[in-house]
């Protein structure tokens, strides 16, 4: 049963840019992943892709016969993959199947809102057996102000209930965040959705005339009570395994490490290796559906790294890769010597 995600969001929410950050933590940990790229407007791809849909179609081409914008051709580059559904499985069914599976969706907001392609595909990808999460990326400086949170609330809602999949909503680029001023909550407002009562001075503000809407707006997203947000920055480590495993939890997914070499598959490893270095196999339910720790699994520590003391932990990480960087180099320049002592003394050249 393949597991995977639909990785959906606005134009530059950073999607491409998740996807590969994806594939080199997934490479790091050993686990396979295969990315299918289904934005035909994605020019120099970051990332390996296995299957592409400019391959199938392509945007420039779309345009000039039919005579359509950008959105328009993308749309029908859309509808034209619906269509074309088989082409689709064919080059699915050839990836591994223990490949875990990430689509790289276009921008078009409406896509993930009201066209009906994108959710079709999904709809056949599930009854094909894809055990699926819709990621929805959101550009965290929406936070920043009130009735841009607003829209992204409407957005993530709208884009839960029409793609009809697990869904996690996240704020990307929260590394960013600093840059667009002072936030007016802690970020664990923004995120848990609680109480958006709280929103109603700033949007009475902000745009006086529709701070009744905005009020109803949000009252109606509290109602529903599905809106939260995750947070994303691509390059921290801590908060990509973070997001991993809230992911993992939603597909239900638990990545069993294969065994070691000369083992049948399938099997926990027996090997003689100390405990510290064999996948913990046996605790692997409970630990997948535990409680969810680390040092980024709390939104505190998140503003906290990237909000409240900045500063300090990037001269820390700075400090800490110097002295890594320092080791490598001193235990390469270790092993170098080693070398040429052995290669200027070979072993039995003393008895001659
Ligand atoms: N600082 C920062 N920049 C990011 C992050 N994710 C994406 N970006 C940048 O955002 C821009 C748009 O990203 P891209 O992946 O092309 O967005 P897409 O259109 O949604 O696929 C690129 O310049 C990325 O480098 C992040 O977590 N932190
Ligand atoms: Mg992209």
């Amino acid at each position: 049963m393949p597991f995977g995600e639909v990785v959906c969001g606005s134009p530059g929410s950073g999607k491409s840019t998740y996807c590969y950050g994806k594939h080199q933590l997934f490479t790091a940990l050993n686990r396979p992943i295969a990315i299918v790229n289904l934005d035909p407007a994605n020019e120099n791809i970051p990332y390996p892709c296995a299957i592409d849909i400019g391959s199938l179609i392509k945007l420039e081409d779309v345009m000039n016969e039919f005579g359509l914008g950008p959105n328009g051709g993308m749309l029908y580059c859309m509808e034209y993959l619906e269509a074309n559904h088989d082409w689709l499985e064919d080059r699915l069914k050839e990836l591994d199947k223990d490949d875990y599976v990430l689509f790289d969706l276009p921008g078009q907001v409406e896509l993930s809102t009201n066209h009906p392609s994108v959710k079709n595909i999904i709809r056949r990808l599930t009854k094909s057996g894809f055990r699926l999460a819709a990621v929805h990326l959101c550009d965290a400086h929406y936070v920043t102000d009130a009735s841009k949170f607003v829209s992204v609330l409407m957005l993530s809602l709208r884009a839960m209930l029409h793609l009809e999949l697990p869904h996690i909503n996240v704020l990307s680029k929260i590394d960013l965040i600093q840059q667009y001023g002072d936030l007016d909550f802690n970020l664990d407002f923004y995120t848990e959705v609680q109480d958006l009562s709280y929103l109603e001075n700033l949007l009475s503000q902000q745009s006086p005339r529709y701070a009744a809407l905005n009020m109803a707006i949000c009252s109606l997203v509290e109602d529903f009570g599905l809106v939260g947000f995750e947070t994303l920055a691509v390059e921290d480590k801590e908060s990509m395994l973070h997001l991993t495993h809230i992911i993992d939890k939603a597909t239900g997914c638990i990545f069993v490490p294969p065994p070691s070499v000369g083992q049948p598959p399938d099997t926990v490893d027996a090997s003689n290796k100390p405990s510290s270095e064999r996948p913990n196999t046996y605790s692997l339910m409970t630990s997948a559906a535990g409680p969810i720790r680390g040092p980024r699994s709390d939104v505190r520590d998140v503003q906290e790294r990237w909000i409240d003391a900045r500063e300090e932990y990037d001269a820390f990480e700075k400090a800490q890769w110097r002295r890594e960087g320092q080791l490598v180099q001193e235990e390469a320049a270790r092993q170098k010597s080693k070398i040429r002592e052995r290669t200027s003394n070979p072993p039995g050249s003393r008895g001659t």
